[in-house]
């Protein structure tokens, strides 16, 4: 996949460049990439590094696939979406945010689910329940390791929650995002 080889020359060069981010047990190589968060109008690159030094949230992701896969649950390290989005201005009543990636996957959220609502939830033998407050991820660590690039790492969304034991739709989790706009009503 494009993805995959465009990820795989990063690492390479990432790996000549940097060496290995030791971090404990779980050395992850840490990859070199670059987020694009804009809204038509102000644009703005952010790397790795300046996203780990915005305010993290941290909490739970556990996701299941169209075919049923789970994914988790996680605990999950990151960056509002909110928070990225404010830096460029902020997200309004009606905007909608738009996030990408090299594969050319493409998932949109509306101001409600950029507020937390508006999810189908499940418990753990998926049974659909009630949702609980539910926060938009920019994540970058799982289970407090960097994020692997076969489980959409570096940059992932995840749907996340305060507490364990919800499961969110996998689909929403788009992987190796490279790229979050605004789009103003
Ligand atoms: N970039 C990207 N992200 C993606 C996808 C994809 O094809 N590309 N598939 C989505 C879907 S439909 C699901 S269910 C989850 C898990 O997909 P996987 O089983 O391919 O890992 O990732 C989501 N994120
Ligand atoms: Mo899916």
């Amino acid at each position: 996949m494009k993805a995959a080889c465009l990820a795989g020359v990063l690492l390479v060069v990432a790996v000549a460049v940097c060496g290995c981010t030791g971090d404990g047990g779980q050395a992850v190589e840490e990859v070199s990439w670059n987020l694009t968060v804009s809204d038509g109008t102000t644009e703005k690159v952010l790397s790795l590094p300046e996203i780990r030094a915005l305010p993290a949230w941290e909490g739970y992701g556990h996701a299941v696939s169209t075919v049923g896969i789970m994914y988790g649950p996680y605990t999950v390290k990151g960056v509002r979406l909110t928070t990225l989005v404010e830096s460029i201005g902020g997200f309004g009543a009606g905007d909608q945010v738009g996030i990408s990636a090299p594969d050319g996957y493409y998932w949109v959220f509306d101001d409600e689910q950029m507020a937390g609502s508006g999810f189908v939830t499940f418990d753990q033998n998926l049974k659909e329940k009630p949702a609980p407050a539910l926060t938009l991820i920019l994540a970058y660590e799982f289970n407090g390791a960097a994020i692997p690039d076969e489980d959409g790492g570096p940059l992932r969304i995840v749907v996340g929650t305060d507490e364990a034991g919800t499961v969110t739709e996998g689909s929403a989790w788009v992987k190796w995002v490279d790229r979050i706009e605004v789009k103003r009503s």
